[in-house]
């Protein structure tokens, strides 16, 4: 049974990938104790939903903020262990924040450029802190789990999309008639929604009936020195500022599944804001297990799993104290 407390004071750390925020939860958290991340998150979904709430929602957070719990990793040869949460839930990993994460533990000081590794629910992320703002992510392996899934929008009729997991589950559409700009958020918006709401209705999931939570759609690239523009729709019904990590890793997935891609060929993915993450792949050669502190889907025969990198930048734009007053009706964040 949850119960409702939250501390009075919390040390946070906000920044911002490719436009994108992260918002890193530095002590304070509840106590979910020293097992597995996905153990450790269940705990925090199941009896501390309401820090979720409190730190992320409206009036402390807003719905594009991803948040951050720094957490003591499993293993001590990570530099820190981290679970991610949005305004709609939990992400298993996320490609943004975990740059945000990785600029944000070299503000503090506690990394110095050079390789780390930081755990997740779903697996440990070697990461490649360069000199200033800018991180390479070795992703959790990524692959595509169905190509050519036809479902029936309503208002839009029939869209085409493959499936594929990049640390989230994606579908990912190229064929649609929208011109991925900032001044089409609202249509683009209801469009995407749609298209989550109707997989779902039509039983389209990723594995082992993983609901699909994040919608892809992909143009042409605005900049010609980039090889494609994407809008991102996450869980919670924000879009995605940046070129979303976990969706390009997805998207390179699907291109090597396809030939279109070859391992370590560059991939310049660029968001809605003209923002890029450059991302390359090698293939899995049976070497990456999440492990018993990970979570990874299991693969079905035919499927082959990719490892993904991806480079971007971030900035920290906070440091400060979230203040939770008792008296506050608002506290623990206005309801959704
Ligand atoms: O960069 O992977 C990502 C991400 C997921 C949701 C928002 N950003």
């Amino acid at each position: 049974m949850a119960n409702m407390q939250i501390p009075l004071r919390l040390d946070v750390i906000d920044s911002h990938t490719a436009g994108e925020p992260t918002r890193c939860i530095l002590s304070g958290g509840p106590h979910l104790g020293s097992g597995p991340l996905v153990e450790r998150l269940e705990r925090l979904r199941r009896e501390h939903d309401h820090h979720r709430r409190a730190i992320l929602c409206e009036p402390r957070g807003s719905d594009v903020l991803v948040g951050a719990f720094l957490l003591e990793p499993v293993d001590p040869a990570c530099a820190a262990g981290v679970i991610f949460f949005n305004n709609a839930g939990y992400l298993g990993m996320c490609g943004h924040g975990i740059i945000g994460v990785a600029v944000t533990l070299a503000h503090l000081g506690r990394i110095e450029p050079g390789e780390h590794r930081i755990e997740t629910p779903v697996g440990a992320v070697r990461i490649q802190l360069h000199s200033g703002s800018r991180v390479t992510i070795r992703n959790v392996p990524a692959f595509r789990h169905r190509a050519g899934v036809t479902v029936q929008v309503p208002g839009y009729g029939a869209v085409t999309g493959d499936v594929a997991w990049g640390g989230n589950w994606f579908f990912l559409v190229r064929d649609h008639a929208f011109a991925l700009t900032l001044d089409q958020v609202e249509p683009l918006t209801a469009f995407t929604w749609e298209i989550r709401r109707a997989l779902a209705a039509a039983g389209v999931t990723g594995a082992n009936g993983a609901e699909i939570d994040h919608i892809e759609l992909f143009t042409a690239a605005h900049d010609p020195a980039n090889h494609s523009r994407n809008f991102v729709l996450c869980p919670g019904k924000a879009y995605d500022r940046s070129p979303c990590g976990t969706g390009t890793s997805a998207k390179m997935a699907c291109l090597a599944a396809d030939g279109l891609l070859k391992p370590g060929q560059i991939w310049r993915q660029e968001g809605i804001l003209g923002t890029v993450f450059e991302g390359s792949f090698q293939f899995d050669g049976g070497e990456i297990d999440a492990g018993e502190n990970g979570n990874l889907p299991e693969l079905r025969i035919g499927e082959r799993r990719i490892v993904p990198t991806v480079t971007g930048s971030a900035h920290v734009t906070a440091e400060s104290t979230l203040i939770f007053d008792p008296a506050d009706p608002f506290r623990l964040g206005v309801p959704q």
